[in-house]
């Protein structure tokens, strides 16, 4: 992916220059996304490449797309967030592509004052978890088999493993060896793959529900005026999975003193109240529907996402970064140690908080 807009699209958005109208965003490990001024609408818009290497159907995201902004729009009444609206270019198709067959689409840029800053306060990280869980709330209005599942197996942790398996041994010789430690890290946590299967086993007890399966920081908009969270973003995962995805990803993502991107291991720990905010909050929503295994099972939510996290970095170091966009050649290996550290803080902290039993091999 590179960062130029091509002409016809900008043409077809009525931009004159790149430069002068359409601003990057950085950040985000998939799609690339860029802030522009157009005269089609009124406030500025958010144009994002679908990177198809992964996403091969994108209409499958503006279909889905489509659904859930219809859902948030008959509901927003009661609802504290905003989605933003898939918005159609010129000539009202929701999807660009251009010559060289990238696939392109606006949506709606939503205002809001400030951002979650690096150190959250436990108020704002219950705000942040209530509203991921008031997301899964609605959701449950959406019609699941209405919803196409965008990424196959996107949380499966059992296809995560094999696909790590599979890496080990078709992989990159010289980095499979020099992974040995982290290899036998993750083969002795496969008992946390048994757990996933037992759930998928029982579907009266852990049936499924429609999940973000990307509930990051970056992935909302915190307003810090209102200390609410403003919208949450990027819905191409959005589709039927587990009750534990969401809360994973808040306890991955925030609940750790360091982020993703962080290098210094001994840094990386796990702040107590963060963790018990996020917890507490995703509960004050996921309560009313919840089923009492799900709220049984609540704590292993963390520790099975960023242990898939960790197979799914080390996984794609392996298949010599095919998958994550990366900026330096060790990226993937380093996240991956990022999170086999953050997993190994959470067991710690889970162990003695609450005596959580770890199956380990
Ligand atoms: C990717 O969409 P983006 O860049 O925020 C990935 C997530 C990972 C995340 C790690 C489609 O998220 O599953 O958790 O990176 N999305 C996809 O930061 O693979
Ligand atoms: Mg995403």
């Amino acid at each position: 992916m590179n960062a130029t807009i091509p002409i016809p699209l900008l043409n077809c958005l009525q931009v004159k220059k790149q430069e002068e109208s359409c601003q990057l965003i950085p950040g985000g490990l998939i799609n690339q996304t860029w802030l522009c001024k157009t005269p089609l609408y009124p406030f500025p818009v958010v144009l994002q490449q679908i990177n198809t290497h992964i996403f091969k159907k994108p209409l499958e995201l503006i279909h889905n797309h489509r659904i859930i902004y219809e859902t948030w729009l008959n509901q927003q009444k009661t609802l504290t967030f905003k989605i933003a609206a898939p918005l159609p270019f010129s000539n009202s198709d929701y999807l660009y592509h251009d010559q060289l067959g990238q696939a392109w689409r606006i949506q709606e840029f939503i205002e809001h004052v400030g951002s979650i800053t690096k150190t959250p306060t436990s108020a704002q990280l219950y705000e942040v978890a209530r509203c991921f869980g008031e997301f899964g709330n609605m959701a449950q209005l959406i019609n699941k088999h209405s919803l196409y599942p965008t990424l196959e197996n996107f949380h499966n942790l059992r296809h995560r493993y094999q696909q790590f398996q599979t890496a080990i041994t078709t992989g990159n010789k010289v980095r499979i060896h020099e992974a040995a430690e982290l290899i036998k890290q993750l083969t002795h946590r496969v008992n946390y793959v048994k757990q996933f299967d037992a759930i998928v086993d029982s579907p009266v007890h852990f049936p499924l529900r429609v999940r973000h399966h990307d509930a990051k920081t970056a992935n909302l908009l915190f307003s810090t005026s209102t200390n609410r969270v403003a919208a949450i973003l990027d819905l191409d995962t959005t589709m039927p999975g587990y009750y534990f995805s969401d809360l994973g990803d808040m306890i991955r993502s925030m609940a750790g003193k360091t982020n993703e991107d962080h290098t210094t291991w001994e840094d990386i720990a796990i702040d107590a109240d963060a963790y018990a905010a996020l917890l507490d909050g995703y509960q004050s929503s996921m309560e009313k529907y919840a089923t009492a295994k799900e709220n049984a099972w609540i704590h292993w939510s963390g520790i099975w996402i960023i242990y898939m996290q960790c197979l799914r970095f080390i996984t794609d170091y392996f298949m010599n970064d095919c998958y994550y966009k990366t900026a330096y050649a060790r990226q993937n290996w380093d996240r991956a140690w990022n999170q086999y550290y953050l997993l190994k803080a959470l067991e710690e902290h889970l162990q003695q908080k609450i005596s959580l039993t770890l199956p380990l091999n």
